[in-house]
């Protein structure tokens, strides 16, 4: 279909919000989910912090002892995956309602494509009144999640993925944004050019050098140019800068990924202390997997040495295969390629398993 309304969800400070409804008494305090500080020699790292902790400036990622360093007042909490797992499928049942047209992104976040619901009864009307309607939508879907779950969540609409998701990133959190198409380039304009998906620390370095900081000027950059200066995905960059996006919402499948990490009390090299942990994490991730009928789509296994360089390893499978053993012979595979060719000590390891359900 060719005019299309696309509709973007994510749940606001997802973990720390679900800790903040359990326990109220942390409302109104800087909440920081994720490894233990250990007052400030913790190893591990954030998981994500409420808004109010990261106006301290921390942040998803960031190594727990700074954001103790940064913030050693807030509350800090350990990951209670089970829990915010049941919390998500809850969610997830209520967003799919919207609309047959369903894609899960992650545990707090999905798409719908309201094309089939939105537009098409309405033909009598132009598309473009029709956003009223995804917009009357997106209100009761955020006000059905909140009276059942008592969460917040943010919502962006627009014609296509992208800008639905980036619609939904500049409207956080607690927020509806809508853009229409012929709105596309006037919300563009102004971002930075790291706001578009794709487009990381590095790509923005080089941008920036060129005198490109804006998607603006971006946008006004030639195809070929681009393509030159980045290869293929300098086509993908050209077309993100002008708000072309034509992938679709996948509502046949749910791709999912579920990880876990330990991070070492002390950098090892120890195989006793390396492997246990690791069929650990392998027997967890499996648990957590086994909720579903699902077939593994691939593996991959993180390695974090000492001085924080970080390696990973990845495997990726056609055929459908879902048994403890496989999983267990393909990581552990992947981590001990990754231990052959860096002989440093070993600070983090980690593995994710992307499945199909
Ligand atoms: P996000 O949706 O990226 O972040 P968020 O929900 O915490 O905050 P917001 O969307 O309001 O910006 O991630 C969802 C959850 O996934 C997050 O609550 C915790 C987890 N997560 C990690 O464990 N590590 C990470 O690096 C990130 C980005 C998320
Ligand atoms: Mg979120
Ligand atoms: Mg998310």
């Amino acid at each position: 279909m060719k005019n299309r309304i696309i509709l973007h969800i994510d749940m606001d400070y997802f973990f720390a919000q679900i800790e903040e409804r359990e326990n109220p008494q942390f409302k109104g305090k800087p909440v920081v989910v994720g490894a233990d500080p250990k007052e400030g020699k913790g190893r591990g790292v954030v998981s994500t912090a409420n808004y109010i902790a990261r106006k301290y400036g921390i942040h998803s990622a960031m190594p727990i002892s700074k954001a103790y360093q940064l913030c050693p007042k807030a509350v800090f909490l350990p990951v209670n995956h089970e829990l915010y797992q049941k919390v998500s499928e809850n969610i997830m049942n209520i967003v799919k309602k919207y609309s047959p047209r369903f894609e899960l992104v992650s545990l707090d976040e999905a798409y719908l494509d309201l094309s089939e619901t939105v537009v098409k009864p309405l033909l009598w009307q132009s598309y473009y009144d029709s956003y009223k309607k995804g917009e009357v939508l997106a209100k009761k879907l955020k006000k059905e999640i909140f009276k059942k779950e008592k969460l917040t969540s943010t919502v962006g609409i627009g014609p296509n993925k992208l800008i639905a998701k980036m619609a939904s990133v500049e409207a956080k959190p607690d927020g509806l944004l809508v853009i229409k198409p012929n709105q596309i380039q006037k919300f563009l304009n102004p971002l930075d050019v790291e706001k578009i998906p794709g487009v990381g620390p590095k790509t923005a370095e080089v941008l920036r050098k060129l005198g490109v900081n804006k998607i603006k000027e971006l946008s006004k950059i030639k195809k070929s140019k681009l393509k030159e200066i980045f290869g293929k995905v300098g086509k993908d960059i050209a077309d993100k800068a002008r708000g072309i996006d034509k992938s679709e919402v996948c509502p046949k499948t749910e791709v999912k990924s579920v990880g876990k990490e330990h991070t070492f009390d002390k950098d090892t090299r120890d195989p006793e202390i390396i492997f246990p942990t690791f069929e650990k994490i392998i027997k967890e991730v499996w648990q957590e997997l086994q909720r579903g009928d699902f077939s593994i789509q691939g593996v991959s296994v993180i390695c974090r040495f000492q001085g924080f360089e970080t390696k990973s390893k990845q495997k990726s499978f056609e055929k459908a295969k879902s048994n403890l053993e496989f999983l267990e012979k393909t990581a552990k595979k992947l981590l001990l390629e990754l231990l052959l060719k860096n002989q440093n000590l070993v600070r983090l390891i980690g593995l994710r398993v992307k499945v199909e359900e």
